[in-house]
This record gives structure tokens, sequence and C-alpha cells, in this order.
């Protein structure tokens, strides 16, 4: 389908040819094409971004062939759900037939929409194509979809219908890594089917064409990649293929797998110029969420598995599910909530149970959770907190209570605004009597209807004077942790209607204690830094600190002769630590300028030690960043500077070490096990920011 009818179908949706919505809350219109979607303005990321930050929930559906032995295989009972193949090593010409066994003679996208709907999720993401390959619609780039299957229909077309008639947003779920595809590479260790012909740029291209189809034909709203973590996938590649689909589709979401930047499980994306619109936690919530203006989306199953398995009835009770979606908004994250249909297309009916209690939730309540941004408080021992900002300037909270308060009041700690005069009231009872809000200093106090019970969560409304000014520990700026002959030290409070105080000598700040609102301090003795805000004459929030430690810099060591380079050996094992290749002799050497992976002697199970020198421009504090894919450890003289060990996906640490002018010992261990492999070692020290060591620091 050519360019020119996915514009028509965007065009539809903006000109209202979706149905309106019967509730308050819809998203916002999907974004029109732009001329230069790559380069967005900030303004242009937010109108993109908007409908999907609005949302908050969402359902997950992963479907497939996988959803027919449902975790069983040979009679016996395997797991592995969507990851059987893999798990069981099926070889692909014993899992491939199994598409002449899909006929889900109960699939009804409908009802499948309509789950989604009244649960108060506002897109649906499906598994266009799994791990397996199998692809849910007729793709001209295979026969291994559902055309050639006994049921034939073209089930994502079906579901994009029965989702645009309702006003849910389809999105795409499409897998990188793909275990029956022939160009695909590495195949799985058990699949001998000759692989001498298969050419992986040309799987790269299989993709392309099927994404191609997919925007053509359905319009997704999002692009979810996944399965992008084995080697042969690479930064390049994840870049090429983001600047695709969205020069094929402008508006489209894509999320961070379809590049390498994610840090594993918490799926957050590192820094460094890696492509992807949100990033993806899996079976997680960031403990204290993300800075604003950082996107993110939890997913999560209801019970263990993500496909079907009849066996996995380990399903989360509503009031956690629900809590978590809570959880999340508060945050200022995505839920996407997952549902895996049976081998005849049914939702489990644990599911489809949860859905509905969800939404006789939401039905009251989604006001507080659709279109809503995080919470202004890090911690409520009584639940959570999220916010919309209203037309006349003021905010409006809305407190959620999880548990039954010790007392009949609920208190927000430290907040500096005045509450509108209509005080506060239950979201469920909005006409009933307020209920009083008081202040006591820094805080409010509501006090909760007679015997209230909260049950799962039961929201009140607060409207408050302008945007939450909310008063916790003070922050204490630094530059780093040590410091040669003194250190200057900075205290900032959210507003000028606090008070900070310090100490110097790890006890707690009281009112009488030093100053910290009246410029930078020097210091030039190891200290235990504490500082504390105060609100008219009362401690509020708590107490910040921050240890900092006088030292004397590493001495510099003195050498006849020293030449450019690092001297660089490469070692061959399966290993999983740095001490592992201490005493395996080097299998390739040389001599490298800067730190990087080009000598690598293989794709996989092998090791790197840089040794040398660096040497430092000047005498002071410098801070080494550590980021590698697997393990890495780096050290300075005797001293380990950053221990980045173990086997493990790209991750970053860093250290700090005072340095003299001149030479110091070096010495950087690394090791691939298998999958991706990165290694990026950066520095900042006197006078200079975060950036790659340069070839004149690294000597021999
Ligand atoms: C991936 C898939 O393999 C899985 O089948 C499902 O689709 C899920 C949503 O995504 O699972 C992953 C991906 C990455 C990690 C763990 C599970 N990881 O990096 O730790």
């Amino acid at each position: 389908m050519p360019i020119a009818c996915s514009l028509l179908i965007h065009a539809l949706l903006s000109a209202g040819a979706v149905p309106p919505p019967e509730d308050s809350w819809w998203p916002s219109e999907l974004p029109s094409r732009v001329a230069t979607p790559l380069a967005e303005s900030p303004d242009q990321h937010d109108a993109r971004m908007a409908w999907w930050r609005e949302s908050r929930f969402g359902l997950f559906i992963h479907w497939g062939l996988y959803a027919i032995p449902g975790g069983y295989w040979e009679g016996r009972r395997t797991g592995g759900a969507e990851w059987i193949l893999n798990s069981v090593k099926i070889h692909p010409d014993d899992y491939m037939p199994l598409q002449q066994q899909f006929d889900p003679v109960d699939f009804d996208p409908m009802k499948w929409v309509m789950i989604a709907k009244n649960a108060g999720m506002k897109y649906i993401v499906i598994t266009s194509k799994h791990h397996d390959g199998f692809c849910l619609w007729p793709s001209e780039l295979t026969d291994f979809d559902v055309e050639g299957t006994p049921f034939g229909r073209d089930i994502l077309g079906e579901l994009a219908e029965a989702c645009r008639n309702e006003g849910i947003v389809l999105c795409l779920y499409h897998s990188i890594m793909d275990w029956t595809q022939p160009d695909y590479l590495p195949r799985r260790a058990w699949d001998d089917r000759p692989a001498d012909g298969a050419d992986y740029q040309r799987y790269v291209a299989y993709m392309k064409g099927q994404l191609q189809e997919l925007v053509d034909r359905y319009q997704p709203a999002v692009l979810w990649f996944d399965g992008e973590w084995e080697g042969t996938w690479t930064h390049e590649d994840g870049q090429a293929m983001y600047d695709f689909v969205r020069t094929i589709d402008p508006a489209v979401i894509v999320n961070n797998r379809v590049d390498t930047g994610r840090t594993g499980m918490a799926g957050l994306t590192r820094s460094g110029g890696y492509r992807g619109d949100f990033g993806t936690p899996e079976q997680e919530i960031p403990a204290t969420g993300m800075p604003f203006g950082v996107d993110w989306e939890t997913c999560m199953t209801m019970n263990r598995s993500w496909g079907y398995q009849s066996f996995d009835v380990a399903f989360k009770p509503t009031q956690e599910l629900l809590r978590k979606l809570v959880d999340i908004a508060s945050k200022g994250g995505n839920f996407l909530l997952n549902v895996g249909p049976d081998e005849r297309g049914r939702f489990p009916e644990e599911s489809i149970d949860r859905l509905a209690a969800i939404g006789d939730w939401m039905q009251v309540n989604n006001e507080s959770i659709h279109g809503t941004f995080a919470s202004c408080f890090t911690d409520l021992d009584w639940g959570r907190c999220t916010r919309r900002n209203l037309p006349d300037g003021n905010q409006r909270l809305y407190l959620h209570v999880f548990d039954s308060p010790a007392s009949d009041v609920i208190r927000l700690p430290g907040i500096l605004n005045d509450p509108v005069e209509r005080g506060a009231y239950l979201l469920a009872t909005p006409g009933a009597g307020p209920l009083a809000v008081e202040r006591a200093g820094a805080d409010l106090v509501i006090r909760l209807p007679e015997g209230m019970s909260p049950g799962i969560d039961t929201v009140l409304v607060l409207d408050i004077e302008g945007p939450a000014i909310v008063v916790e520990a003070p922050s204490i700026d630094v530059t780093e942790p040590i410091f040669l002959e003194s250190a200057t030290l900075n205290f900032s409070a959210v507003s000028d209607d606090v008070e900070i105080r310090y100490t110097l000598d790890g006890t707690t700040p009281e009112l009488g204690s030093a100053n910290g609102g009246i410029g930078p301090i020097e210091i030039r003795r190891s200290a235990t830094v504490m500082a504390r805000c105060f609100f008219e004459g009362s401690p509020v929030g708590s107490v910040a600190t921050a240890a900092l430690r006088r030292v004397e810099p590493l001495r510099a060591v003195q050498t006849l002769t020293s030449r450019p380079g690092l001297r660089w050996t490469t070692h061959l094992g399966a290993f999983e630590t740095v001490a592992d290749f201490a005493d395996i002799k080097p299998a390739t050497e040389g001599v490298a300028t800067s730190i990087d992976l080009s000598m690598q002697p293989r794709p996989e199970n092998f090791a790197v030690r840089f040794t040398g020198f660096l040497e430092a421009p000047q005498t002071g504090v410098y801070r080494f960043s550590l980021d590698s894919d697997d393990g890495s450890r780096l050290k300075i003289g005797d001293v380990v500077v950053v221990d980045n060990d173990g086997l493990h996906s790209a991750l970053e640490k860093s250290g700090v070490i005072a340095l003299e002018k001149g030479l110091h010992p070096f010495r950087l261990d690394y090791f691939e096990g298998t999958g991706q492999d990165d290694l990026i070692l950066k520095w900042s020290g006197p006078n200079f920011e975060l950036q790659p060591i340069p070839a004149e620091a690294l000597k021999r």
C-alpha cells in the first residue's frame, strides 16, 4: 500500500472518523505528518508523544503459534511459553508445522478490544511477529504467516478495524530476533539447516520490507521492537531501523529496544546517542520513577508467562495490578499489562476477571490516571499521588489512599501551596460534603470521611494554588566526594520560604546550626555534611547527607622513556569474570591509541587487556566512567577505580581517584561472553568534562 494511503488514514483519525469518546478524557489526536521527521523540535516531540503520555494504560497481547503447545511439548509439561522453540531446543522443521494447526475459531477482535477499553486501557500492543518468526498478518515476504494456516484470516487487519471502531490505538510488537527466517543469524545450536547461504543484511532488508507492509496496512501508532540483544544486531542497525520507520511514518513512536542502548531489565536508555522514544522496564517499576521528560513504560505479565500456558495460574490479585498501575502513574510512566490468548483465541478467564475489576475502578476513577503526570511527593506513607494542571493555573492533586491510615487524617508533607477554597473531596462522590483541609506548618492535613476503609484505592481530589511546591531534603552540590586542598559546597531548596541549616560534624542540623542559604562554603578537612530545611522554625523534609573526603593524590611514576599507545592482548575462552583470563596466554597482541574493541579476535567468548600508563595532565580529582557488556575492571596503580565485573548486559559504573600530574600504571580488563559487546571508557578531570581518553594520555 502506498504512503498516500496511510496519510489518508491519519487524516481520517484527526478528522474525527473515530467515534467520539463517551468519557471525559480521550487521547489527543494522533499528530499529523511533519516534513522532517528526525529533526523534530522539543514541541514537535511533545506533540508526537502526547497521546501516548496521556494514555497511561495499555494492553500487551502475546499471541502466535506457541499458544498451541501452550508450554507442553511431546506430552511433557516443558514450560517456555512463547520461548518454547528455544527452551525445548525444537528444530524449526518440527516447530513450523504448527502453522497447519493454527485455527483460533474463537478469535473475536471486538471482544478483545472491548475488554481493553472497559478496563480503561487506551492502546493495544500485539505481536505482529515474535521470536519464532510467525506473522499474524498475510505478509508478501514470507509464507510463515497467518495466510498459510487453516484459519487464513488477517488477524492484525481485523484487530485494527475493531480498534478503529472503538477508538483504541493499535500498536505492534515486532521481534528483531527470528529463529526460523533462514537469513537470520546466529542460528540456534540445534538448528542444523545449512547456514552457508544465510545473509544477515538480507534479513535486515526483510524486516524493513515487513515493517513497510505493517505501516502501510495498519498504521501502528507504536512500533515496539524486541530481541535486539544478539550480537548480530548492532547500534548502527538500530539507528538505521529507527530512522527508517520514522521516515516511512513520522508520527510513529518507537521503543528503545530498536537500538542497543537498553539497560537490561531496568530497560532505560543509556546515554550516548541511542535511539528510542521510551524506555521499557520489564516486570519491574523504577523505584523512584524517572526525571521529568524521560518517557518509560513498564510491561508486565498478569501471571508468569507472556504467551499462553494453561498451567500458569499464578495470577496477581486485582489489587496488586491496580496499585501497580497507580504506582506507575504516580511516577510518570505507562503500564503495559499482558494477556496471552489461548490457541482458540480466548483470553484466560483470570485475565478477563481482573481486567473487568480494574475497569470497575477505572469507571469511577479514570480521571486520576489518564492525562495525569507524576507525583510531587517522593514518599507518602498512605499511598500515591498523581497530578493534572488546571486551565486556571492551579493544580489538581489526586490522592490515592491505599492503606487505612492510623488516624482519620492523611498528611501531605512539606507542601507550601494553599488549597483552593473548595477543599478536598472524594473523586467517587464529588457532590458529598467537602473534606476539611488544614495547614499544619509546612504540611496540609486532610480529614477523611468517618469510617472510610480505602479498599483497593480511594481517590481524594485536592486543588491547590499554582504548581506544587514541596519541600524535601535540600540538595548538597559538590563536584566530587573527594578533594585535594579544599572543596566548595552549595546548598539549595525548592523555595525561598524555607531556610537551610547545615552541620559538618555528622550531627543533625537544628534551627541554630549554620545557615546554608548564604552562598558557597569552602571546606578544607574531611567532613560529613548534613543539611535540612526549616519552615517557620520547624524542620521540613528529610536530612540530606554527603561524605566528603580530603585525600592525597596518587604519586606519579617515573619512567625512562614512554611511547604512545597502550599495549593490548586478547584471550580466548568462556569467561565469567575478569579474573578468569588472568592466566590464559594471549591469542593476539598489539598497541592501541584509543580504547575500543577493534582488535576483538572473534564475536564471542574472548577477553582484552589494556596495559600501560595514563598521563594525568594536572594534579587533581579524576572520574572514570566505564560502560561495558560484559564485565570490565579499571585499575590505576594498585587501586581498583571501577569494578564493573561479571556477566551482564551493557552497564555503566564510575569511580573517582585523585592523581598527581604525570604517568600512572594503567590496566583495563574486559571480557565478552555471548550476545552484544561493548566497551566505553570516559574520564572527566580538573577543567574538563566527561569525554573519551585522548591518545596523548595513553602511554606504554
Ligand atoms: C522479551 C521477550 O523475549 C519475551 O518473550 C517477551 O516478549 C518480553 C516482553 O520481551 O523478554 C526479555 C527481553 C529482555 C530481557 C529479558 C526478557 N532482558 O534484557 O533482561
